[in-house]
């Protein structure tokens, strides 16, 4: 429901951030169009479900629905179009899929009126904002900054906490020729209770690709800590803590990888079509390593592989969360199973029951030689010994979360392989 005078934004790509985003600007005063390619996702939209979990997120939804928010079935005109797509990446291949960017372009290049603005949120390599979507617009007759501002701007939030860490987190906003991004800045400080901040387009689009890859390497060394200290035969996580004691260390946690939809891809993003040698690359390597670093500790650990049954903990990519995207636990099943393991059962309290095979927690122990705690969901920090003791078969933990106490878990007679 359009009210008159109020400033009006397409959203083209309602998924994990284009979805709140337009949740957002509908409850802060804007008229929001909600467009996503796929007619179920719009039919289900329009009427209240959301495909996702996200905290809080639905019952969002239905506000913006009754005040601001309308699902639509083809883009519209609008003051402001947010270009919110996936920009896949092709691992084999080492291709990058901007097709949705330039249809979304191709689109909006058919809907704007003069002084309207454009904004490109998904995630690209250097240069896509400034020069190949700015070609796209161009190839049709608009004249970029001229007739339409281009502009570049990231999102920055944490799956799972997406609604508060887009109102709390700073926005950088980058336009492409100098062109002046006050209305696109007044947009985000509609909402935004951080700083938002300017710059280039090609700029804004590297600082969140060097954000995600600072993350993962650091992640990487924390796993090569990890690997050192297993060689050592010292505590990875004790070494660590006793670290970051240091006033200018801060070392993050090791794990079974690294999953979800951002750390794994976006690095590769900064390397593509370049010669640099990159940290990043190898960082990449280590991290991908790590679910068949942790299989091979737990095949070590039990007497016959494949006559043996493995209960996997964990098949969300991180704690807390229902989202299995390039998740460490699948790639460790996978690892597993062309080991062939006898019998692999999977649990994960947040995760779908129907999706990848999940049974309950004691069904996954039941029998079981050996348990690997793969998630660091916040409930598994509270298992006691006691139900593995009863249920399971064998007596090996794998600990790929340092979530438990070892101390009190080899007291109850367990072996413990803590990453
Ligand atoms: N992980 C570790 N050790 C750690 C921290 C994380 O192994 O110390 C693992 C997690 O278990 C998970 C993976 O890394 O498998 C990634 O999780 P994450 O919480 O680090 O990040 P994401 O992918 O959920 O979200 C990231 C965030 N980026 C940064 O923190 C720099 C988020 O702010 C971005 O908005 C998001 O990527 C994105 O959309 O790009």
């Amino acid at each position: 429901m359009t009210e008159p005078n109020r400033p009006t934004v397409c959203v083209h790509g309602l998924g994990y951030i284009g979805l709140p985003t337009a949740a957002i600007l509908a409850n802060n005063g804007y008229d929001v169009y909600g467009y996503d390619a796929d007619p179920e996702r719009r039919a289900a939209l329009a009427a209240g479900t959301v495909s996702f979990d996200e905290a809080d997120l639905e019952r969002f939804i239905g506000m913006a629905l009754d005040d601001g928010l309308e699902i639509v079935d083809s883009a519209r005109s609008a003051d402001f179009h947010l270009i919110c797509v996936p920009t896949p990446y092709d691992r084999d291949h080492d291709q990058i899929d901007l097709t949705y960017v330039e249809a979304a372009g191709e689109t909006i290049a058919t809907l704007l009126r003069p002084g309207d603005t454009i904004v490109l949120e998904s995630t690209v390599p250097p240069g896509t904002t400034a020069r190949r979507l700015r070609a796209v617009l161009e190839d049709s007759g608009i004249a970029i900054p001229d007739a339409a501002s281009l502009v570049y701007s990231p999102e920055t939030v944490l799956p799972g906490d997406t609604l508060s860490e887009l109102r709390e987190n700073d926005r950088l906003v980058g336009a492409v020729d100098g062109d002046d991004c006050a209305p696109v800045v007044a947009l985000y400080e509609s909402f935004v209770k951080g700083e938002v901040r300017t710059t280039d387009a090609t700029t804004a689009e590297f600082v969140k690709l060097i954000q995600n890859a600072s993350r993962d390497v650091n992640i990487a060394f924390a796993n090569e800590i990890a690997k050192l200290a297993h060689e050592f035969d010292i505590d990875a996580r004790e070494a660590i803590a006793f670290a970051n004691g240091h006033p200018r260390v801060d070392i993050l946690d090791p794990g079974p990888g690294v999953g979800g939809h951002c750390l794994p891809i976006d690095p590769l993003f900064l390397s593509h079509n370049n010669n640099i040698p990159m940290l990043t690359e190898t960082a990449r390597r280590v991290n991908d390593g790590m679910p068949e670093y942790v299989g091979k500790l737990l095949l070590a650990a039990l007497d016959d592989p494949q006559a043996s049954s493995v209960a996997l903990l964990g098949v969300a990519y991180k704690g807390g969360v229902a989202d299995t995207r390039q998740s460490p636990s699948l790639s460790l099943s996978k690892f597993l199973q062309e080991r062939c393991v006898g019998d692999l059962r999977q649990t994960d309290p947040y995760v779908d029951q129907s999706e990848h095979d999940i049974v309950s927690l004691r069904s996954a122990l039941d029998g079981a030689d050996a348990a690997a705690i793969v998630t660091d969901h916040p409930e598994y920090g509270a298992l006691s010994p006691d139900l593995f003791a009863e249920q399971m078969r064998g007596r090996v933990i794998v600990d790929a979360r340092g979530l438990l106490n070892c101390n009190r878990w080899e007291a109850a007679g367990f072996d413990v392989y803590q990453i």
